[in-house]
């Protein structure tokens, strides 16, 4: 049976469906980003909300910026916006549920005159934004990357809006003519202070595209800061099947998820907001830094230690990294010696209690993340995550082996793409070709991976760094067995 709005009552005898009325919902939320994390974290918290009844003006409208995302658009046609989360416990247990709380789904590139309608509607409070770490046009000084080809074309063009800046500054222009509340925007992605990043970079552009608009922004809108959490891996055919074989049911893009939700958001919005908190998993803090700062540097960091050594050991699995026990020992030395000592202490939070259960959902073998997925898009990720990690520690004389290693590591994994079975490395990174021309020229020059400022910044200037780097790369490419370099 196929998912769509028709079946659900049939449904409903098989698996759990939303017990609340769909026709009812307004888009209190437009969402841009639909990848499976967004569906598996906020859009599960607004599902909750919606079951407790009374939250009908929350829904979410669902919104692609990018020609990419004209297959997920293609789904949401096909199945009126419903698709299946699959929740899997590393004891075995499974949970299935439809979600519906998303009404409506609009692709930008199709019609973009009906997305900025939408983002501008009065019923539009929260505009919110999965957009990946690389999505954010942010130069690893801070500033905004204003030479970036799309961004120059909308400036010159405001009526031609391609990239989240022009979409919000057209829809934010039109809510001020209109005499409308701004909206509140809100970040979702592994970015520190990811509030305060969206304001800057919108605020940088505005400023060079409308000034009027920069000020109004300044004023009126909100950007709270969030820390989010929930492993999402990439969907597979095999939970396709599990589907079909469990439940007869043909959802074309579901989602899989680990139980563990977390979601800390500052309580600033400038109009109206759910109660997101009355949802387990879910907390307003007035500051939110040293949640968001623990979970970059602890999570993300770890998975992005696991999966580039992992992927040169022709490890494909996260959970199958996690019961390494080289990577699991090499792990837990970098967060204890070299993540940790740069971290603010979290009201609440034992970090050696946290790293534990890291550990433990790192290992859920249910969940198979792939080894792919967590390197994908490396280079828009390791300046978040590790980069800075490693430039606290030259400040306080701190340890910076693991992650220099690591990077090391990369420069190896970017120039030979190979692991060190021989097998093709599966790379998926906007900087692919540029990091692989910087480091085939590592034997002649070990610093030439460094100098893709865009990744590694100033790094290559800082001599206690480099001295150390040259030694580990050095070393490493005389012997590419990553697990001698482990021990
Ligand atoms: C991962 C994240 O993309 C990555 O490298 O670390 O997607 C991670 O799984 C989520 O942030 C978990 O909350």
């Amino acid at each position: 049976m196929k998912l769509n709005q028709k079946n659900l009552a049939a449904l409903a005898e098989r698996l759990k469906v939303p017990n609340y009325n769909r026709e009812n919902l307004k888009s209190g939320i437009v969402h841009i980003g639909v990848g499976g994390f967004h569906r598996a974290h906020q859009a599960v918290v607004v599902q909750k909300l919606l079951e407790q009844g009374g939250n009908e003006d929350w829904g979410i409208c669902g919104i692609g910026l990018r020609e990419g995302d004209r297959h997920i658009a293609e789904v949401f046609k096909n199945q009126d916006c419903l698709y299946t989360l699959i929740t899997r416990h590393p004891d075995g247990k499974v949970e299935t549920e439809v979600m519906g709380q998303m009404w409506d789904f609009l692709l930008a590139p199709d019609n973009p005159q009906a997305v900025i309608d939408r983002m501008a509607h009065e019923d539009t409070k929260i505009l919110s934004l999965t957009i990946t770490e690389g999505g954010y046009n942010l130069r690893t000084d801070g500033e905004f990357d204003l030479d970036d080809p799309t961004i120059q074309h909308e400036l010159r063009n405001p009526n031609d809006p391609k990239t989240i800046y022009g979409y919000l500054s057209a829809a934010l222009r039109k809510r001020k003519n209109l005499g409308l509340a701004p909206l509140t925007v809100m970040s979702c992605d592994n970015i520190q202070h990811n509030g305060d990043v969206t304001r800057k970079m919108l605020l940088s552009f505005l400023s060079a595209q409308d000034p009027d608009l920069a000020l109004w922004v300044d004023k009126e809108v909100a950007f709270p800061n969030s820390m989010v959490d929930r492993i999402t891996p990439v969907t597979t055919a095999a939970e396709i099947d599990y589907l079909k074989q469990s439940f007869d049911l043909e959802d074309e893009w579901p989602v899989t998820c680990e139980p563990f939700l977390q979601w800390v958001i500052e309580d600033n919005f400038s109009n109206e907001r759910p109660e997101f908190n009355q949802v387990q998993g879910v907390q307003f803090v007035p500051n939110v830094t040293p949640y968001e700062k623990m979970k970059i540097r602890l999570l993300n960091a770890g998975h992005s230690v696991l999966g580039i050594f992992g992927a040169l050991m022709g490890i494909q699995t996260i959970d199958a990294c996690a019961e390494n026990n080289l990577l699991k020992g090499v792990l837990r030395k970098f967060w204890d010696t070299e993540a940790t000592p740069v971290l603010d202490a979290v009201e609440g939070i034992d970090l050696e209690v946290y790293k534990d259960s890291l550990l433990e959902r790192f290992a859920n073998p249910n969940i198979k993340d792939k080894v792919s997925r967590i390197c994908a898009e490396s280079s828009a990720k390791l300046p978040k995550f590790i980069i800075p990690t490693i430039e606290e520690n030259l400040k306080n004389e701190g340890n910076i082996e693991i992650s220099t290693l690591l990077i090391a590591a990369w420069c190896y994994y970017s120039d030979k793409q190979i692991d060190q079975n021989g097998q093709a490395l599966e790379i998926t990174d906007a900087m692919k070709d540029q990091l692989h021309q910087a480091a085939k020229n590592t034997t002649e020059d070990p610093l030439s991976f460094l100098q893709v400022q865009e990744v590694f910044g100033n790094l290559n200037q800082n001599s206690s760094f480099t001295e150390l780097y040259v030694e580990t790369v050095t070393r490493f490419y005389e012997n590419p067995d990553v697990t001698v370099h482990l021990k």
